[in-house]
């Protein structure tokens, strides 16, 4: 009976046992099984669009090119008997203010040969577009030095712009013309002759259709200009405006 009872005893144990190893069995696989099964994190949820940026500051370039940078008036003399000639690069010597005074200039050659200078704006921004020459006053660029015309009081230099390709200049093109370089004033001698910031074109438009302005000047010669070659370098200042139609 004793006996019976540890068998039992026994048995029960190992059954005891056994379940248990096969409850950690079952569990094992359970636990395994689970972390085997696709998306069983639950992915499907999570957020799938964003967002982000990119930058570009584009920069305010001013700028210009003289595609032609000369104009010449050429060669010759004013007649005996005259004070001054006026004379334009691109001809016309006979006239002033649609005046005829033939026989002021005798031309030996050149004249209107070549008429203007070209300007390009070759920025991003409409400008505005003045012009300096790098002579004290009009005496010195045809008499050698300042108040150097000792006999009159005539001498000029002049410029004017036009539009070489339609709608280049929206606002203030200077059509007729203005002194760049004046005559000395005698009374006043020391005060400036060169007309610095002479305004060719308020609103010069940067479209490459329109951005072409020409220029061409005058001169009033005094018979007592010193013989030989005289030339000024004109300056030419762009100055941005922005962005204009
Ligand atoms: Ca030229
Ligand atoms: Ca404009
Ligand atoms: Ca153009």
């Amino acid at each position: 009976m004793k006996k019976v009872k540890a068998d039992f005893s026994n048995r029960a144990i190992v059954s005891l046992l056994m379940l248990s190893l096969l409850v950690t069995v079952i569990g094992t696989v359970v636990t395994v099984s689970q972390l085997s099964e696709p998306n069983s994190f639950g992915i499907s949820g999570a957020a799938t669009t964003g967002t982000g940026s990119t930058s570009i500051t584009i920069q305010a370039q001013a700028g210009i090119v003289m595609n032609d940078a000369n104009a010449t008036f050429g060669t010759g003399y004013v007649n005996p008997g005259n004070t001054t000639a006026t004379i334009y690069t691109h001809g016309g010597h006979n006239f002033q203010n649609n005046t005829n005074i033939t026989g002021a200039w005798t031309n030996v050659a050149n004249l209107g040969s070549d008429p203007n200078m070209t300007i390009e704006n070759t920025g991003n921004v409409d400008i505005n577009l003045t012009a300096a020459a790098n002579h004290f006053d009009a005496e010195e660029f045809f008499c050698g030095s300042e108040l150097g015309c000792t006999s009159t009081a005539t001498a000029r230099l002049s410029i004017s712009a036009g539009t070489a390709e339609a709608g280049s200049c929206d606002t203030g093109i200077l059509l007729n013309f203005r002194d760049l370089l004046n005559q000395t004033n005698t009374s006043s001698p020391t005060a400036p002759h060169n007309l610095t910031g002479v305004l060719l074109c308020g609103d010069f438009d940067y479209g490459n259709s329109g951005d072409l302005l020409s220029v061409s000047y005058r001169a009033s010669v005094p018979f007592d200009a010193a013989i030989g070659g005289h030339s000024t370098i004109i300056t030419f200042t762009a100055e941005s405006i922005g962005q204009q139609d």
